[in-house]
């Protein structure tokens, strides 16, 4: 019998990735290395933690609010720790940008990266056991190591951006990533505590049929946002809206199809963060093939004037994304 029919092929595992692809990077030092490590372990530990919502303590609100006046869940408190300790134990970051704190955190002058994160995605999802995700943003700092952190290191342009991934905890758990060499994709294998390789250079096909949007507020969307959607339901689309970003994001990126939060009379910028949310998955999207606008202009050329700023979000397949820029 053929090796390959009694055993399962398992992929290279994301240490080894990384390690091999580590000269593809221009600051070929071994630090974006370890610290993209250091993202995977917190999320192994987030993981862990998400999936004992139920048997113990962890679900609902935490009674406080986060940066955007929202309320903050518990696993929003405890996937912010996570990560956040993973980070300043690592060393490789001089300053971490999270969607959970007013301000950055000053982590270690002679770190190398500034990282935005939002730790946990999607939380109003949490109590009833629909996928939530992770995203996150490294940048090289500008200042000198060894100096205190500056606005210019902090709020730089999300094509500046040398790696972004997100972590989808779905079905299974994945891992993906991109540091401007194609996005690759890596599912957890819990018994081995490893990620491997399951999508390699994933492409996002340039036209699709799903369209994800929350349809329950088009009565604050724009003339042209509601054209939009008149046309894609005159083109039979199929609707799909997880309310998870990262969620609808990854099924968009696999089968084709565009995500919209537009702005809208309650959010007259959108709802999504520039830092944290977008400016990750926009890079994604675009090393997939794929496009990210605010329905005019490239998400990637938006200059952040602020930490927790908002803007509109038109992501997915290419022609799609094309064509609602054509109604807006
Ligand atoms: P929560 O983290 O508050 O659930 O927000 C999730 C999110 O940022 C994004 O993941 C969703 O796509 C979007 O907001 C959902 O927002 P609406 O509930 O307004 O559609």
């Amino acid at each position: 019998m053929e090796a390959s029919r009694i055993a399962l092929p398992i992929g290279t595992a994301l240490d080894r990735f990384i390690k091999n692809n580590q000269d593809q990077f221009q600051y070929a030092t071994g630090e974006l290395s370890q610290l993209l490590r250091d993202i995977a372990l917190a999320s192994k530990v987030v993981n862990r933690e998400i999936n004992k919502a139920g048997l113990i303590d962890i679900m609902g609100a935490m009674g406080s609010q986060n940066s955007g006046g929202e309320q903050q869940q518990k696993l929003d408190v405890l996937a912010n720790i996570r990560f956040t300790r993973a980070l300043t134990k690592g060393g490789e970051a001089c300053a971490l940008i999270s969607e959970e704190s007013e301000s950055y955190l000053d982590l270690n002058n002679q770190g190398n990266y500034v990282i935005a994160i939002d730790p946990l995605d999607g939380s109003s999802n949490i109590d009833v056991n629909v996928s939530i995700g992770t995203i996150f943003s490294v940048y090289h700092r500008k200042s000198e190591v060894g100096q205190p952190i500056q606005e210019a290191d902090i709020l730089q342009y999300g094509s500046e951006q040398v790696a972004a991934g997100y972590i989808l905890y779905g079905s299974s758990t994945m891992l993906v990533y991109t540091t401007g060499h194609g996005v690759n994709g890596f599912t957890y294998e819990s018994t081995l505590g490893e990620y491997v390789l399951s999508h390699l250079n994933m492409r996002m096909p340039e036209d699709g049929v799903i369209y994800s949007i929350n349809e329950g507020s088009a009565n604050s969307f724009s003339p042209a946002v509601k054209s939009y959607l008149e046309f894609c339901k005159d083109e039979n689309y199929t609707a799909r809206y997880i309310g998870s970003l990262v969620a609808d994001f990854h099924r968009n990126l696999l089968k084709g199809g565009i995500y919209i939060y537009p702005a809208t009379a309650k959010n007259p910028n959108g709802k999504l963060r520039l830092m944290y949310e977008c400016n990750a998955l926009a890079y994604l999207a675009e090393q997939a093939g794929g496009k990210a606008t605010d329905g005019k202009n490239r998400i990637l050329d938006i200059k952040p004037q602020d930490l927790h700023q908002r803007t509109a979000f038109y992501v997915g397949s290419k022609n799609m994304v094309e064509k609602a820029e054509s109604f807006i």
